[in-house]
């Protein structure tokens, strides 16, 4: 069957069932054409909460659709593939972060969305990396902060509010991919060009680049700058996207090696098998939905 018949498929069944497809910036870019709203994680849940339809069909990992149903516990949540997962979430078991809070009773817990939906119920905040920032700013100086689970992003945080965190070695396998060697090739290569960067990258990665940003701040970013050419230096599914929101811009990978294999797991076929059979429903329990929930809304609140 060619990709359009399979993706007319996809889309006359999502119609059919009411259901609303939401999926990630770094999904492949045929699932992300069928897709009713593209977006970065905060996104994708203020849509998925406001969703009038009770099926979603969530394309992106594992804590992601977890996120949806949090925050929509009335609809059911379907991910096309249970092996989704995100490795910088497992990078941080619940029991981890219940030793850390032990270990600094008084300090303030600030996790990033990418994490389980256990370890957002034992945390006071949530952020993104969109709001990291303005979510740590936000709290009392004189607190200590646990900043879980990613420490590229809590580094990032901390030289730029010039804050000390209490940071959790976790790390995206796929933005480490990233190397400053191959920063510096891509700008031998490219040398107009400009160079944005995620902050999940290393130190050295961001500090070669000459911004740092999430994925919507990625775009905002070549909107507001007229370059010809830029570098982007984050997972790659990104550049579909943005070479179809700026046409006319010229765009580069860093490497070729900034794939998430996890994100690529969901696929046309198993989007159609996923609304035929309603399968993989995303369940979490009535009580920890009840305390990531909070964490998300005092998030939520602040931006
Ligand atoms: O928050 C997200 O969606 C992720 C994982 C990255 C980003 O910057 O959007």
């Amino acid at each position: 069957m060619s990709e359009a018949l399979l993706a007319r498929r996809v889309k006359d069944l999502a119609r059919q069932r009411g259901a609303l497809i939401l999926a990630h910036n770094y999904q492949l870019g045929e699932v992300q054409d069928v897709a009713d709203f593209v977006g970065d994680s905060l996104e994708l849940a203020q849509k998925a909460a406001q969703a009038a339809a009770d099926l979603i069909l969530f394309c992106g990992v594992h804590f992601m659709a977890e996120t949806a149903k949090i925050v929509n516990p009335d609809a059911v949540v379907l991910e096309p593939d249970v092996r989704a997962g995100c490795p910088l979430a497992d990078m941080l078991p619940v029991e981890d972060l219940c030793r850390l809070k032990k270990q600094y009773p008084e300090a303030l817990v600030v996790t990033y969305i990418n994490s389980s939906a256990e370890v957002k119920a034992q945390s006071d905040y949530c952020c993104t990396s969109g709001n990291a920032l303005k979510v740590v700013a936000s709290l009392d100086p004189q607190r200590q902060i646990i900043f879980v689970p990613d420490a590229s992003l809590g580094e990032y945080v901390s030289e730029r509010l010039g804050r000390d965190l209490i940071l959790w070695q976790g790390y995206c396998p796929t933005h480490h991919r990233i190397t400053p060697e191959d920063m510096r090739e891509a700008r031998r290569l490219h040398p107009k060009a400009a160079v944005v960067v995620h902050p999940e990258c290393t130190s050295g990665v961001r500090a070669l680049a000459d911004e740092v940003t999430s994925t919507s701040g990625i775009i905002r970013y070549l909107a507001k700058t007229d370059y010809e050419e830029y570098i982007i230096g984050t997972e790659n599914g990104m550049l579909h996207r943005l070479q179809q929101q700026f046409p006319e811009k010229k765009l580069h990978y860093v490497t070729t090696l900034a794939v998430c294999p996890n994100m690529k797991l969901n696929t046309l076929e198993k989007m159609l098998w996923s609304l035929e059979d309603t399968k993989y429903e995303v369940i979490v329990p009535e009580e920890t939905a009840r305390k990531a929930r909070l964490a998300l809304e005092r998030m939520l609140q602040l931006v």
